[in-house]
């Protein structure tokens, strides 16, 4: 359906006109940096360019006070003694004759933007804009924020097109305060922000940033802040955020729209934010939202003063946005201890509002004690506080090359084998005709009985041939449909085939009456996870058995709290989700599991259906395997006690070995962590795994 870019050469126009050491990082060239960067990788060319309107006084009115907009525009004749004197009234502010003109072209193109969106004109997009928004207030600019944007965007969804539940992901390296402000009694937009806090002693420095701020009246629950309290943290922290934070309480709350304050000084590199996580952490964090409010995902930018890293950022937002797969993601995927207490911390404050978090634990967490004391401000850190990791910044490598995006995205293909299943697929997605050589595939076939007939063959081969493109580079993604009987010995042969083709990681997501393949290595190369009968089992790290959940909640917190943890700390080259006989999914369950798959494989996601699978299913799969959003699971219903417990027991299991699943801080689930082998109770112990 496509994605908007909406920008005016206008909003260059505004820049500090005197010296301010804290204001100057904000600047015209934050705008073409970014746009340049769009340019040359191909990513502008690809969306709908749409030219940024002045949005209305009545506009502005929505959230800002008359006096408030009345000083603003009239700041358009001051001279700059006087623009100095006022802008010296407000923390981290300048204003500029062009100062009004900007910010209201700034919230002309979110407007715009959200518009075009809501009337279905393109799915998503990104708003690149001039002064930034969300520290501006009612009745103030703040934080080189002089209109809030994205907070009169979330009004105008609201009054202009009816909507009742708006997510607003504010993923700038500072607290929105001003758009708190405005929403915090406001049970339809739920606000997000994580920030660096460091206790308090960071900008904008307010008790209300912390954790414990969760909203007040019929609005409590409905602002979430995640404070970071050390400085360095990276791609593993941002992600561990939005699974074990952000995402469950999403999903609970079902929006219809999701805004983001698509700040990037929470980027490495930037000076601000001093975070490590990569370009391409913003790639999977979007990916992420997009699974949500049906993928109508409206960007908006905010900060980010690292030019290259601003621009870098902005170009995997976009690449995203346009349905490409997310780049793999560099570094160890571990959460550093500050990280978790942070995660934990906000659970135990929102819990008492979300289901979705009840099925933590949540005992509270000593964390450092708390620095605020009644007087105000903490005592300033000294240089070099904490830092989350002392990863050595790879910052300059990483920013040597001119252009860091892999080539141009290579096409799904669907391999089916039913000839009667006729597809209504995207039109750039091809129906695969190839198939392996006969010798080659009934070499393969050879050692299972359930190959020997023709079908299973056909279907043999195309999945070989499938394979080797995928594992080559020629294809992104694909679908082999096979006959019921003959599902398991083709997943079988598809993992020999993948190991024998190089592959170092595999993940192998199987649902319903699957058996592990009985000579699988075990050398870690390959990661078994079978969704399925009733146990819970983890045979070793390499092997775990759960439950299928009956219920939503726990269907989610199954994705969520296992599946991608486990997944994106696998990091495998390759996924194979095989929906195995009984696997008992519906068509948005299966989409869902399946579209989020392809965040920790760079998109490399191969899906084994039945034959005898519903055209719809092939269809849904074959849309968000190309990058369309996952259609939505409808409301929200909570985990089954049983599944709960299930999930509680493999993650307290798995949690030593596998870090991206920690929500608990170590000393708190060490009670949790049982051995390996026979100490395993056996009512837990999946039927048929060995
Ligand atoms: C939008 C934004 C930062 C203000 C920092 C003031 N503002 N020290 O990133
Ligand atoms: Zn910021």
């Amino acid at each position: 359906m496509g994605t908007a870019l909406v920008y005016h050469e206008d909003m260059t126009a505004t820049r500090l006109l005197w010296d301010d050491p804290e204001c100057e990082i904000e600047r015209p060239e934050r705008l073409t940096a970014a746009l340049d960067r769009l340019r040359k990788c191909g990513l502008e060319q690809r969306c709908l360019r749409l030219s940024a309107r002045e949005a209305s006084e009545e506009e502005l009115g929505l959230v800002h006070s008359p006096e408030y907009v009345s000083l603003v525009r009239e700041t358009q004749v001051l001279g700059k003694e006087e623009l100095q004197a006022l802008s010296g009234q407000f923390d981290a502010i300048y204003f500029h004759p062009s100062t009004f003109h900007c910010a209201r072209l700034a919230v002309g193109a979110a407007l715009q933007l959200l518009d075009a969106v809501l009337t279905g004109e393109v799915q998503n997009g990104l708003a690149l804009v001039r002064p930034p928004g969300h520290h501006s207030q009612r009745a103030a600019a703040s934080g080189f924020c002089v209109f809030n944007n994205v907070a009169i965007a979330a009004a105008h969804a609201k009054q202009k097109h009816g909507l009742h539940r708006i997510l607003i992901v504010d993923w700038d390296v500072h607290h929105g305060q001003g758009t708190q402000y405005l929403f915090e009694d406001d049970p339809s937009v739920l606000y997000f922000s994580w920030h660096r806090y460091e206790h308090g002693r960071f900008w904008p420095f307010l008790r209300e940033s912390d954790a414990d701020a969760v909203g007040r009246g019929q609005g409590l629950g409905f602002t979430v802040n995640l404070p970071w309290n050390q400085v360095g943290m990276g791609n593993a922290d941002y992600v561990a955020a939005f699974l074990h934070l952000l995402l469950p309480l999403a999903f609970e709350f079902d929006p219809e729209l999701v805004l983001v304050s698509a700040g990037f000084d929470s980027a490495i590199g930037d000076p601000e934010g001093q975070m490590q996580a990569t370009p391409e952490c913003f790639a999977h964090l979007t990916q992420l939202l997009q699974v949500l409010a049906g993928g109508r995902v409206c960007a908006v930018l905010e900060g980010g003063y690292h030019l290259e890293s601003l621009a870098e950022s902005v170009c995997m937002t976009v690449q995203t946005l346009l349905g490409d797969p997310a780049p793999p993601l560099s570094g160890p995927m571990v959460p550093c201890q500050s990280a978790l207490e942070s995660i934990q911390s906000v659970c135990a404050a929102q819990a008492p509002h979300w289901k979705s978090l009840q099925l933590q634990d949540v005992t509270p967490v000593q964390t450092s004690p708390s620095t605020h004391s009644s007087e105000g401000r903490p005592p300033p850190l000294l240089p070099g506080g904490p830092v989350c990791k002392t990863a050595a910044s790879a910052l300059s490598s990483l920013f040597d090359q001119p252009c860091l995006h892999p080539a141009p995205p290579v096409c799904p293909a669907v391999a089916l084998t039913a000839p009667d299943i006729t597809l209504v697929l995207p039109p750039d997605v091809t129906q695969q005709e190839g198939s392996a050589l006969n010798e080659e595939t009934e070499a393969w076939a050879k050692p299972h009985e359930s190959l020997a007939q023709d079908e299973a063959l056909t279907a043999l081969g195309k999945l070989l041939y499938l394979l080797d493109g995928m594992l080559d580079g020629q294809v992104s993604s694909g679908i082999v449909a096979t006959p019921p009987s003959a599902a398991a010995a083709t997943l079988d042969v598809a993992i020999q085939r993948g190991l024998s083709h190089g592959a170092q990681r595999l993940l192998c997501v199987a649902l319903g009456q699957l058996d592990r393949p009985p000579d699988l290595v075990h050398d870690g190369r390959i990661l078994w996870l079978n969704i399925r009968g009733k146990e819970a089992a983890a045979l070793s790290m390499f092997q775990v058995s759960t439950p299928l959940p009956v219920l939503t909640g726990g269907f989610l917190s199954c994705i969520l709290g296992l599946v991608l943890p486990l997944a994106y700390g696998f990091q495998p080259e390759l996924v194979l989700v095989a929906l195995g006989p009984a696997h008992g999914l519906q068509g948005p369950h299966a989409a869902l599991l399946t579209s989020m798959l392809r965040g920790p494989a760079g998109g490399r996601v191969l899906a084994l259906l039945e034959e005898d699978s519903t055209p719809q299913l092939a269809g849904i799969l074959a849309r968000v395997l190309h990058g369309e959003a996952p259609p939505s699971l409808g409301p929200y219903s909570v985990a089954s006690p049983e599944d709960t417990q299930a999930l509680r027991y493999l993650r307290g299991q798995l949690e030593p070995q596998w870090k991206m699943l920690q929500v608990t801080s170590e000393a708190d689930c060490r009670g949790m962590a049982l051995p390996w082998g026979p100490a395993l109770p056996q009512s837990l112990v999946g039927r048929g795994v060995p």
